[in-house]
């Protein structure tokens, strides 16, 4: 493909041939305990859960009134995963993957598949191979590596494996080599200041280990002696003979394993490893016991793969896109799997982000998505009101910015819970009994009334849902923090929330309430055309002093992208409204990276809007092209038959296909970002460069945008609606679209006549667009013509 990217496997791995090009290029691999995030350079941020967030290398330092170990020289905590190389005839050291020693390489090659990364790197005639995967339950990480000879004669070499701890503890740290166990085992005590935290801290995994299955030459486990004043491209522990076996005493600990050999011509050098978390010394053996066995990693990685493989999700395509099918067929299951398996690791996911990741779940494992709606909804008060974020463990709590009020958690509840039903045709879960927060319990459809009842109330006198502080757009925390101030995505929300509900209950027979529901909507619509409609585009809400922003006169956050969006969704939007504020955000949001969340970014803080205002310029929520908001307009787009237009924001999340747009973004097309930089005109240089942040309710969006629309493939009661968007340049496609247990094969063809779509289902005509008596475990051959 080009000197920099190329793929294999049809796009099931995906290969980085240089470690500058992309520097914060990375992959992610997560079990149901863990997430390790790896940059192509080799540093590494890990985290598991117990119960919860928490560091085994590279802690945070935890507020404290003590200062971080005064007494101690400061050496900074690297967060990486680094291999040494040193042939010890000539002295020369180099490094993989490429960091810390940044030596000149013959061949770099970071190499991401769904269940491993690892790299592949060629230096002073030795190709070096490390890969790390995880297991499906325990957290560690399993490291394989190996060093060949590639010039043909004999070698005498010295391997390294640093892997940093960097504890933060300022109460007690320490080191210990442990050749009886193989390697190095490092301690702290989580440091705390209440006593009731010693309680909920006592059982902590706080030690961290390496241990090899190939028995070390010798040991460091003190970072200071390790590195010595040469620092990390020419540790002291690398430059002398042997590493000193050196232990930490309330001093910076690491893990450092040393192996001198003597390797014949073409030999190679071969070691696992494994590295993570423990509380006891007894639990680190039991883990040697399970992965250094002989075939320990054997069996894990075929567990892992199966683990993976089970969220590979309903959709596989074939489109005149390579790239858009690479993504497809392998990576947006993957992210969508897990954001709703493992909840982006935490114990209290913000109830907006947990709804719509339950809604991702429900094109690749229905069963989470029922299971979450149900934790949610008996989380919700009995007034209607959603919690700021859902508990997922005894004794978590709401933190962060879940102690923040924000007002839209009730809309996603029927927005997601209809891609559920689409897809399952569980209506009976409408009639589930569940308890309420505060006490009494009710159906599901009784909660979800009661959510739309509460939306409805919390208007002002205008009709405008008030934002207090925040909405959708969290850091939007002080356009109604006095309690005034409202929110004209808010109020459009609130009016699709209730057309989308109105649509479910007419489908369980309550045309009464649908009918109130549609009521209710064309009332908030037509407050929000009254007050916030300014001339060629909705206004994004109206501060607690009674000043309209989001408008032309405003010199930066003129024009909001999610109002647009979401007029459209409503049908508050007309279509001559509609013309004009598609124009709009072409005018003003529209780059070659995708569309802006808003724009101009504002420059300095909006005290009558919030923090977002004090976000740098075209970063995330202040102007960034930001995926999540982007997917939303795709979705509108598609609402309104605009398939093109819809086709070419999702196409734009992804990195690629030309080398340029991928260095430009810095980013892999291996996961959809939370966002890419905005302020286009300001700062072209940044401009579309990635986050990096993989957790994004984008990646739910666009999953439903493919199966619903673009490919047109979404359930109903009756079975499979087809009515495909096909974007204009595609004039065959095919989609293989697993529903209700059935398997869909799907293809797509433009043909001169018959004017309207016209489906073929296993060789036999269709009337209309609707196929009804889906058997489950069936294989369907459905043929669709298209206009031309
Ligand atoms: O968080 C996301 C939230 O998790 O930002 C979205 C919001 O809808 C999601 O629920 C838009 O605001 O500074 C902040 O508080 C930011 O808002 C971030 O926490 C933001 C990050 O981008 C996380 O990915």
């Amino acid at each position: 493909m080009n000197d920099i990217y190329r793929h294999e496997q049809q796009g099931a791995v995906c290969i980085l041939a240089s470690p500058t090009a992309l520097p914060q290029a990375a992959a992610f691999l997560w079990n149901r305990r863990m997430m390790l995030h790896v940059n192509c350079r080799g540093y590494a941020v890990s985290q598991f859960m117990q119960p919860e967030p928490a560091k085994y290398a590279h802690q945070p330092v935890l507020e404290a009134k003590t200062f971080m170990q005064p007494e101690q020289p400061y050496f900074t905590h690297h967060p990486g995963r680094f291999f040494y190389v040193k042939d010890e005839d000539s002295g020369r050291v180099f490094s993989v993957p490429f960091e810390p020693v940044r030596a000149a390489l013959i061949k770099f090659e970071f190499v991401v598949r769904k269940y491993e990364v690892g790299w592949r790197v060629h230096c002073d005639d030795f190709e070096v191979h490390a890969f790390v995967s995880v297991p499906v339950d325990d957290v560690v990480e399993l490291w394989r590596l190996t060093v060949r000879d590639v010039s043909g004669r004999a070698r005498r070499l010295s391997v390294y494996a640093y892997f940093p701890v960097g504890y933060a503890s300022w109460m007690n740290q320490s080191g210990e080599c442990r050749p009886d166990l193989g390697g190095v085992v490092a301690s702290c005590v989580t440091p705390y200041q209440k006593v009731q935290d010693y309680f909920k801290n006592q059982h902590f995994k706080d030690k961290t280990f390496l241990l090899a299955d190939e028995v070390p030459t010798a040991y460091e486990a003190n970072q200071a002696a390790f590195e010595g004043w040469g620092g990390l491209a020419a540790p002291t522990g690398v430059t002398q003979p042997s590493l000193s076996g050196g232990d930490a005493r309330y001093e910076v600990a690491a893990c450092v394993l040393q192996w001198r050999r003597l390797m014949p011509a073409d030999g190679a050098f071969e070691a696992r490893l494994i590295f993570g978390p423990a509380e006891t010394v007894d639990e680190i053996r039991a883990l040697r016991d399970k992965y250094l066995r002989a075939g320990g990693f054997e069996q894990a990685a075929r567990a892992y793969e199966q683990y993976v493989a089970s969220g590979s999700g309903c959709l596989q395509i074939e489109t005149p896109d390579e790239a858009l099918d690479h993504f497809v067929n392998h990576w947006m299951a993957r992210q969508t799997f897990y954001h709703c398996d493992v909840n982006r690791l935490t114990t209290d996911p913000q109830t907006r982000n947990y709804l719509q990741d339950a809604m991702g779940a429900a094109f690749v494992q229905p069963v989470l998505a029922r299971a979450a709606f149900i934790r949610a909804l008996s989380q919700q008060q009995s007034s209607g009101a959603m919690p700021d974020g859902i508990l997922l463990v005894e004794g978590a709590e709401l933190k962060y910015i879940n102690q923040v009020p924000h007002m839209d958690h009730c809309v996603w509840l029927p927005i997601c819970l209809s891609a559920y039903l689409d897809e399952t045709n569980d209506f009976a879960l409408l009639e589930h009994t569940l308890p309420f927060a505060d006490g009494g319990s009710a159906s599901v459809r009784d909660h979800i009334d009661r959510a739309m009842q509460w939306l409805h109330r919390s208007r002002d006198e205008r009709g405008l849902n008030f934002i207090a502080q925040g909405d959708w757009c969290d850091p939007m925390n002080m356009v109604g923090w006095k309690g005034r101030g409202v929110s004209g995505w808010l109020s459009l929300a609130t009016a699709y929330a209730h057309q989308v509900w109105a649509s479910i209950c007419e489908r369980v027979g309550r045309s009464d309430e649908a009918a109130r529901l549609r009521a209710a909507a064309d009332e908030v619509n037509a407050a929000v055309n009254h007050h916030l409609w300014d001339g060629q585009w909705y206004a994004r809400g109206i501060t607690d002093d009674g000043v309209a922003f989001g408008v032309a006169a405003d010199e930066a956050g003129k024009v909001f992208l999610n109002p647009q969006s979401w007029s459209m969704l409503s049908g508050a939007a007309d279509a001559f409204k509609r013309r004009l504020l598609m124009q709009a955000v072409q005018d003003w949001l529209d780059t070659p990276f995708g569309v802006m969340k808003l724009a101009p970014p504002y420059q300095a803080m909006r005290e009558d809007v919030g923090r977002v205002t004090q976000k740098h310029p075209g970063s995330a929520e202040n102007g960034a092209v930001y995926n999540h908001a982007a997917a939303f307009y795709a979705y509108a787009l598609y609402e309104v038959k605009e398939a093109d237009a819809a086709f070419k924001v999702l196409r734009q999340m992804l990195p690629g296909p030309d080398v340029d747009d991928i260095v430009a973004r810095g980013q892999l097309p291996v996961f959809i970002p939370n966002y890419y930089r905005g302020a286009y005109r300001e700062f072209p240089r940044t401009a579309g460069r990635s986050s990096q942040l993989f957790n994004t309710g984008t990646v739910a969006w666009f999953y439903r945008c493919l199966v619903e629309r673009l490919f047109g493939l979404q359930g109903t009661p009756e079975g499979l609606l087809v009515q495909p968007q096909l974007p204009a340049a595609w004039q065959r496609a095919r989609a293989v679209r697993q529903f209700r247990g059935a398997t869909f094969d799907v293809t797509y063809e433009r043909r001169q006549a018959p004017p309207e779509i016209t489906l073929v289902l296993d060789g036999e005509p269709v009337a209309g667009t609707l196929v009804r008596n889906i058997q489950a475990g069936a294989t369907y051959h459905l043929q669709v013509l298209l206009p031309a």
